[in-house]
Order: structure tokens, then C-alpha cells, then sequence
């Protein structure tokens, strides 16, 4: 359970960094899976050199996008009851799980993704009922890019426009001098609600960094045109996963770790 000056603050400030979300065994597994996505050729590299079309041969913004069809690890993730009752007590129930995506900074070569809200894709109405989960999959910290946000950002909305950088992306460009980067070892988690400005860095290490992120939305905050995934997490319409994956997920998450970790 998180304490009241926890909440008190995302809801103040917008973001929330919880150091040792995750153990060091499910830091393994998480390792192990996306060692397995580098393996099978999963990432997709969507920086580009200054066009938002020609892919960069110099550097890369490794994505991949949704995770939940490529691994029952993760897929569970966001069942896991740490995960869950973290997500209510910041954004209130019930809520889905609205996307799961992977970001990996190869060593060297790794970019940043570039400032933005996550509401400018998203579009709901009070930015605070949805919240990323963004979990540092390595160590996280300044020389290898670590996430930054702007605290209180949410309670203003800037212009976003096509990033230059990415083949995808849209990008703004906050008041900077207002960021506050957020190092933590592997394991630790940033709840940034949806009208968060946030951004990564370049990696400029020898080690590659992933970070994975998780977004949560309140139910009654669901856009009217569908989009994205709709897995229900909390409330009424729950089935911990039976009528979206038509099996039972919730509860998996430990016994998932343990099955990774043999095959390593
Ligand atoms: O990890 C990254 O590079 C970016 C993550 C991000 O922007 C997000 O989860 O909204």
C-alpha cells in the first residue's frame, strides 16, 4: 500500500518514483525476455535522422509494441497485485490496462524518445486518471538516459508536433530547466500520469538500457473511438483476463518469473 504523501504527491507533482518496485529475481526475468526479444529480431529501431522518415543507421531507439501477445510474463505484469492496487490508490478504479510497450537504448548508439504528454495521443479529459508505469529494466541512470519528467507539467498543455526523430512520434517542447531526471536501479518503477511531459535520453554507455511501460486508464476515462488495448484490471468488468485472453492471468505473475528464470 502506498502512503498518503505518495499519492498526495503524484497527484500534486504528476509523477511518482518507487526505487525496488521489482525483485532482483523478476528483474532477471524481465531481462531474460527481453534478451529472448533481441534474439527473435523483435525490436524495431524508430529513430530517424532528423526527417521523421529516413531510419537512422547511427543511431537507435529500439521498440516494441504490444508486449502482451509476446510474452505470458508479460502479460501478466500488470495483473500483479503490486502492480494493481498501486495503480487504484493513484488514479482510483476501476481501470484497464490501456497499452504495454518496451523502449531499449542499445550501448553507444541508443537515442532518447523526445519530450511529450502521453495526452496528446490520448486525448482524456482530467490527464491525472491515467498513469504510465515505466519500469527501469536496467539500472537507470544520467549518462545512459534515464527517463526525466517535468513535475507539475500536467497542469499545463503544450503544442505537439511531429518529432523529427522518431518515424513515429509526436514531440514538444517543455520549459526544461524544470526537469528532474529520475536515476534508479533496476527494478524501480515512475508512475507519470497522462499529462506528464517526460522524455529518455541518449545512452552513452557500453551497456544497453531497456525500459519497459506499462499505461493505465480509469474506466470512465475511456476514449469514445477505440483504441489501444482494453484489458480490464479492477472493477465489474474484470475477469483477470479470462474474457481478453481467454485464460485465467491474474495470479500468474510469480509462477511466470519461476518459468522464465529455468529456461535462462
Ligand atoms: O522509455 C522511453 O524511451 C520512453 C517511454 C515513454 O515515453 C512512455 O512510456 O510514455
Amino acid at each position: 500500500m502506498l502512503n498518503a504523501e505518495k499519492v498526495e504527491q503524484f497527484r500534486t507533482l504528476g509523477y511518482l518514483a518507487l526505487p525496488h518496485f521489482f525483485t532482483t529475481r523478476e528483474v532477471a526475468a524481465l531481462q531474460a525476455e527481453i534478451a529472448r526479444f533481441q534474439r527473435e529480431g523483435r525490436l524495431r529501431n524508430v529513430a530517424t535522422d532528423g526527417d521523421g522518415k529516413t531510419h537512422s543507421t547511427s543511431r537507435a531507439n529500439l521498440q516494441l509494441i504490444p508486449l502482451f501477445d509476446k510474452s505470458t510474463l508479460l502479460r501478466a505484469l500488470p495483473f500483479e497485485e503490486r502492480v494493481t492496487q498501486a495503480v487504484g490508490q493513484l488514479i482510483g478504479e476501476p481501470f484497464i490496462l490501456h497499452l504495454d510497450q518496451m523502449f531499449l537504448k542499445p550501448a553507444r548508439q541508443g537515442t532518447g524518445t523526445s519530450w511529450h504528454q502521453d495526452n496528446a495521443y490520448f486525448k482524456i479529459a482530467d490527464t491525472l486518471k491515467g498513469t504510465a508505469m515505466w519500469i527501469a529494466a536496467h539500472d537507470a541512470t544520467l549518462a545512459n538516459g534515464t527517463l526525466s519528467v517535468i513535475p507539475g507539467s500536467f497542469k499545463e498543455e503544450y503544442f505537439h508536433g511531429r518529432d523529427p526523430d522518431s518515424d513515429h512520434h509526436i514531440r514538444c517542447y517543455p520549459p526544461e530547466e524544470r526537469a528532474l531526471p529520475i536515476e534508479l536501479a533496476a527494478g524501480g518503477v515512475v508512475f507519470f500520469c497522462y499529462g506528464t511531459a517526460h522524455c529518455t535520453g541518449a545512452n552513452n554507455t557500453d551497456r544497453q538500457r531497456a525500459g519497459i511501460a506499462f499505461h493505465f486508464l480509469r474506466t470512465d476515462h475511456i476514449p469514445e473511438v477505440a483504441r489501444f488495448q482494453r484489458t480490464h484490471l479492477s472493477g465489474p468488468e474484470a475477469t483477470g483476463g479470462e474474457k481478453e485472453y481467454g485464460t485465467k492471468v491474474a495470479g500468474t505473475w510469480e509462477r511466470e518469473v519461476e518459468q522464465v528464470l529455468a529456461q535462462v
